[in-house]
């Protein structure tokens, strides 16, 4: 079976309740449709238990690439020719950005890890694809984190670049009749609050963020069978 999730927001109890659930095993596959670190309790966690399985394929969303882009920066030897000029004031900004919009979690557990084991998580992040195109049962589906904004039917999706994570989706457009696409970063709840905490369908349109870090749900979408699964957030004590 192959399944969508995302938005884990550093929610690793969760995730592995949800596999648990699902029964996640060697045979199928999960797709993570980015945002997995910031905010919650536990990102590192789950990169490095995504990392240890090669059936989980991640998605890049806009947290993951603010990470990504700071860390790198940040994981550079100091030496006697950069020291001085390693992090430009662009950089500072890309910092302090990140610390606002829930960095915080994630730098301190990253600094706590080994150097091999930092240089890890920054080569597996890499790696993650900005979008995957999936057919199964003769539906074919569109997984990208943010949206396919400003949407032109004839243009390539590679050519969305970086809004493909950054620029939310309009969900009363619909943008293909053959096609579904499959979306993470908006929580459900606010593209219509009768969607608290569930899975949004509608005009080809799959959202599949419900708000786990917010404190509604993580939700799991199953592209054989359109089954959807869900693990109530815990409420932090
Ligand atoms: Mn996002």
């Amino acid at each position: 079976m192959i399944y969508v999730m995302s938005d884990l927001h550093g929610c690793y109890e969760e995730y592995c309740k949800a596999l648990e659930l699902i029964d996640f095993s060697s045979e199928d596959i999960l797709y993570v449709l980015g945002d997995i670190v910031d905010r919650g309790k536990e990102p590192i966690k789950i990169l490095q238990d995504m990392m240890m399985r090669d059936n989980v394929y991640p998605i890049i969303g806009n947290h993951d690439y603010m990470a990504m882009s700071v860390l790198r920066k940040l994981t550079v030897e100091i030496t006697e020719d950069n020291y001085e000029n390693h992090l430009t004031e662009e950089d500072m900004e890309a910092y302090y950005r990140w610390m606002q919009d829930g960095g915080h979690v994630t730098i301190e557990q990253f600094k706590a890890l080994s150097f091999e084991e930092k240089q890890d998580i920054l080569d597996y992040m890499d790696e993650f694809a900005l979008y995957e195109e999936v057919s199964v049962n003769g539906r074919d589906y569109i997984l990208v984190h943010a949206g396919l904004e400003p949407f032109d039917e004839n243009k390539n999706l590679d050519d969305y670049g970086l809004q493909m994570i950054f620029k939310r989706c309009n969900y009363d457009r619909q943008y293909f009749d053959d096609k579904y696409v499959i979306t993470g970063h908006t929580p459900t709840v606010m593209i219509d609050p009768a969607y608290r905490g569930k899975i949004y369908e509608k005009n080809n349109h799959i959202a599949i963020d419900c708000g786990c870090v917010f404190g509604f749900a993580l939700g799991v979408y199953c592209l054989d069978t359109q089954e959807k699964y869900y693990i109530q957030k815990e409420d932090d004590k």
